[in-house]
């Protein structure tokens, strides 16, 4: 435990207002766990799945109602409307305040309080930050213990500090009517009432190591983005990494884990993941931009993952994980979910909890936002460098997304600012992983949209800012499209593990090996510069999805307009530039 006194008399204020009938203090022990496991199985959180084919999995079902994000109910809670900025919901943090806790009091009657002490990132490390979640869900701190770094090690590293980040989570009645995400960035504190779901109540996640921390990363001079950072071995040995950013649901968790295809494998390339949804970035004494992990495990899209799309992602998930809102096989007590085979049960129960038979029913067995929550330690492909406490030196940076059209494959950008104009005018058609319509092209800057807690603008300015330290030793900044569709709907670009051919191309961009076309938004590559060895993809179609079709880009300009007026004056007058040189390029 601990006798830091700002955290304990957080706690002692939070259990004034909640009023639980017990604390419990989390300290992430096996023995503390498993109780808590079977605890869970005895209420009805979770199911226990086959101990010998999943070895200490759970299934867990949320409400109906309670599948995923909430963008329209969550909220940045700054001190000025103009400080959260156009793409933010703004509250003012008094009346948030007295809001949530009407809603919070007395919410943890005959229930218990646990408390979660956690690091995002390897205790200990300079890049790493200390949070304490308040929850009344069995299957939050289950899901914390997977995902955070939860033990009594935490207390002992943040001391007396008062440098930690408050997390209040209050299940209520889930009721979706009062379901707000808040955070307090001028805090240092975020409070969820009413859900039980993923990314709303896991509050190491999305709420702190991003919605927080960029604002954190803003005032200390780092970054924290929606990244995976992954590790590409050559067959001298040499690794070298690169962090991209896609929106939800758009293949960080497949691009972290992919297997390169076997020609190369066989000349001895290899991919290790560091992290498949966040990175925190500090310019190192070294001027490089060096990346950790913040996370500690995997909450991963469970639709689409099989052993050929992402096999590293599945046997992640084979022992130690929980399972959210997917099919429950009752023939041998197992999980599925659409895409993992082409074997649906017959004898199953779907994600809302109905018998269901997989062979006949028009249903799906799968939410299509299911997820598991797998320990990194389980990828086989986890990097030797996950646990470094400097973490790793990152030489590109990717932004991508979903665009049917307009997007080619791969482009570089000019430089660094030509980068950040790229990232910030990204766009990508949304996904299952946010409540609302699915397939809609949003602008997505950095596929921060859903996750920058301040003035977007002001998050453009603080990436021109890093661009301006870094000088000559900054990552080159990359954009790719594997979701390009022919006029049948089909995507065009194989993808998965064929995206190996596309990062050898951009690692030899960055060492200078390789010549590139320079077009109106960028460099693309000489289709023969893109390795085809044992696809059966011509280089006619190759061609097409490289290239870039003026007239659609004249459009995209325009629109890129539109979504800069939103920032008023604090659109930073390089971005100005870079977009008018984009008109110009294409006249
Ligand atoms: P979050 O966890 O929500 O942040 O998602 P993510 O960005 O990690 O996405 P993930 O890797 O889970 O992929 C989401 C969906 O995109 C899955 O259905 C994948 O099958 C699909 N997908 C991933 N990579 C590719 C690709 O290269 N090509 C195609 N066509 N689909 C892909
Ligand atoms: C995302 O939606 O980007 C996720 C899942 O990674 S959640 O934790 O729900 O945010
Ligand atoms: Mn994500």
């Amino acid at each position: 435990m601990t006798t830091n006194k700002t955290v304990l008399a957080w706690i002692d204020e939070m259990k004034a207002l909640v009023n639980p009938d017990n604390v419990v203090f989390i300290d992430g022990s096996e023995e503390q766990t498993e109780k808590l496991r079977a605890e869970a199985v005895a209420i009805g959180e979770l199911e226990k799945l086959n101990e010998e084919l999943l070895p200490d999995c759970y299934l867990h079902r949320t409400k109906v109602n309670d599948v995923a994000r909430v963008e329209g109910r969550t909220f940045i809670c700054a001190k000025t409307k103009e400080n959260a900025g156009p793409t933010n919901n703004w509250m003012d943090p008094k009346e948030a305040y007295k809001m949530l806790y009407d809603i919070a009091k007395d919410s943890y009657k005959g229930r218990t309080m646990y408390v979660i002490p956690f690091s995002m990132g390897p205790i200990g490390s300079p890049l790493a930050k200390i949070g304490v979640e308040l929850t009344d869900s069995i299957y939050v701190v289950l899901n914390m213990v997977i995902m955070t770094r939860v033990s009594n090690e935490v207390w002992t590293a943040l001391g007396d500090s008062n440098d930690w980040v408050r997390g209040l989570h209050c299940r209520c009645d889930i009721d979706e009517e009062k379901r707000y995400i808040c955070q307090f960035p001028e805090d240092n504190t975020i409070i969820s009432v009413n859900s039980g779901y993923g990314g709303n109540v896991l509050l190491g996640k999305k709420c702190f190591a991003l919605r927080i921390a960029s604002y954190q990363g803003w005032k200390e001079g780092w970054m924290a983005e929606h990244m995976l950072i992954l590790g590409i071995e050559n067959p001298q040995g040499e690794v070298k990494y690169v962090a991209a950013a896609f929106p939800s649901a758009c293949g960080k968790t497949n691009l972290a884990m992919m297997i390169p295809p076997k020609y190369l494998r066989d000349k001895g390339y290899k991919v290790w993941t560091v992290g498949d949804d966040i990175a925190w970035m500090r310019i190192g004494e070294d001027g490089r931009l060096w990346a950790i992990n913040p996370e500690n495990g995997f909450f991963g899209v469970a639709p689409g993952t099989n052993e050929k799309s992402n096999f590293n992602a599945l046997a992640s998930t084979k022992k130690g994980t929980i399972f959210t809102n997917v099919a429950h096989n009752l023939d041998n007590n197992t999980v599925w979910w659409e895409g993992l085979d082409k074997n649906p049960p017959e004898n199953a129960i779907e994600w809302k909890g109905n018998p269901w038979n997989g062979k006949t029913s028009e249903e799906k067995g799968a939410h299509p936002n299911s997820r598991f929550t797998a320990p990194a330690v389980n990828c086989p492909c986890i990097s030797s460098e996950f646990e470094s406490q400097s973490g790793v030196p990152i030489s590109a940076i990717i932004f991508g997304g979903r665009r049917a059209k307009t997007a080619p494959l791969v482009y570089q950008s000019k430089d660094w600012e030509n980068g950040v104009f790229v990232g910030s005018a990204m766009a990508s058609e949304t996904t299952a992983a946010a409540a609302g319509a699915v397939g809609v092209v949003r602008r997505d800057p950095m596929a921060m949209l859903p996750f920058c807690g301040y003035h977007m603008g002001d998050y453009f300015r603080h990436w021109l800012e890093m661009g301006k330290k870094l000088g000559d030793k900054a990552p080159k900044i990359f954009n790719v499209n594997w979701f390009r569709l022919d006029d049948e709907g089909h995507f065009i670009w194989p993808g998965f593990g064929d995206n190996m051919r596309v990062l050898n191309w951009i690692i030899d961009r960055c060492e200078g090996k390789v010549d590139a076309v320079e077009t109106p938004i960028g460099f693309v590559p000489k289709a023969e510069d893109i390795d085809l060895t044992d696809l059966d993809f011509d280089i006619e179609t190759l061609k097409s999805i490289l290239e870039v079709d003026k007239d659609t880009w004249v459009k995209e300009a325009a629109e890129i307009e539109e979504h800069y007026k939103k920032f008023g004056d604090r659109l930073p007058e390089e971005l100005k530039n870079q977009l008018n040189n984009l008109k110009a390029n294409l006249k």
